[in-house]
């Protein structure tokens, strides 16, 4: 019995826990490069950092042409999607400027679009790197701040109509780890995404375009991430596609006594397994070949047939 169709069987039946409207979140993504079928596989999304401070892969595609070559190889190994970022969001991490972050992520998207059709996340929750990221041939807005940090972003996307990722966070990445507190971490980030897909519909952006995301890592504990991963129902009960990205994160090498960002490679795939049998759609990764291996096997275990291949 495949316990996503479950997922959406009952998201989709009489009860709408944000509106009655009559759409179906959760099978299609429509961007401007085709359908994404989010519903017969879970999807990869490949991570591209080109900064020279992200935690696990920071400076190692800091000049474009070798971001744009990682980003054609993820693509050969099954990443149906890439994001594209030019500002590190890790613990502490400062902001960059709007022309530094143009000027990283801008060759890349252009580079990337001129030789491939598959779609372009630009991390971003600034409006002008967003609308600039779509001119250039981007498809998606994945926004951290779930349209909160830049008044002009909602706007952006319900004119364009692409697909947005609203995902939560508590505080801001510079100190975002100091002291995260939750009465209730799980009903509080289902609160909160409720509240953020109620007002994004409000500005105008379809329910079915909206992607919702915990934050793993974002304002959190090791404690506040695994109660959210262990309860991803609860989040699934939005009825909106569901976006995970725990790859090398902290909390990782917090349960393997330390183990710094190279030495979590196997506790990524188990999250990602475990996200994906839990209602994940979408899983954001640095590694990807590896984890399109992986999620290929729990796909055809969690079906009971081979998934569709999603062009893979
Ligand atoms: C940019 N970034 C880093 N981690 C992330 C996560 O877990 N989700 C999303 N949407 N973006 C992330």
């Amino acid at each position: 019995m495949d316990c996503r169709s479950l997922d959406f069987i009952d998201v989709n039946s009489n009860i709408d826990p944000i509106d009655s409207g009559d759409h179906q979140p959760g099978r299609v993504l429509a961007t401007r490069h085709g359908l994404m079928d989010i519903a017969g596989h879970t999807v990869v999304m490949g991570i591209v950092n080109v900064t020279p401070d992200s935690f696990y892969d920071g400076g190692k595609r800091f000049d474009s042409a070798r971001a744009a070559a990682d980003g054609f190889q993820m693509i050969e190994a099954g990443a149906e999607v890439l994001d594209i970022g030019g500002e590190s969001t890790r613990p502490g991490a400062q902001p960059v400027s709007l022309d530094e972050e143009l000027r990283r992520v801008l060759p890349v998207i252009r580079e990337l679009r001129k030789r491939s059709s598959v779609p372009i996340s630009v991390d971003t929750y600034k409006e002008a790197v967003a609308r600039a990221a779509l001119d250039a041939g981007a498809d998606i807005v994945n926004d951290i701040s779930s349209l909160r940090f830049d008044p002009a972003m909602a706007a952006l996307v319900a004119r364009t109509g692409v697909p947005v990722i609203l995902m939560h966070m508590q505080g801001v990445p510079q100190t975002m780890q100091r002291e995260p507190r939750y009465q209730n971490v799980v009903d509080e980030v289902r609160d909160f995404l409720a509240e953020r897909v109620r007002s994004a519909s409000l500005a105008g952006i379809a329910r079915e375009q909206i992607i919702i995301d915990p934050g793993i890592g974002f304002g959190k504990t090791l404690a506040h991430n695994l109660a959210l991963l262990k309860d991803l129902h609860s989040l699934k009960s939005l009825g909106q596609p569901l976006l995970i990205g725990v790859s090398r994160k902290a909390f990782i090498g917090k349960i393997l006594n330390s183990a710094a960002p190279e030495q979590r490679l196997e506790g990524s795939l188990a999250a990602a397994v475990m996200a994906a049998l839990r209602g994940a759609n979408i899983v954001r990764v640095h590694d990807v070949s590896e984890t399109v291996r992986a999620l290929r096997v729990t796909d055809a275990i969690q079906l009971g047939r081979l998934p569709d291949s999603g062009g893979r």
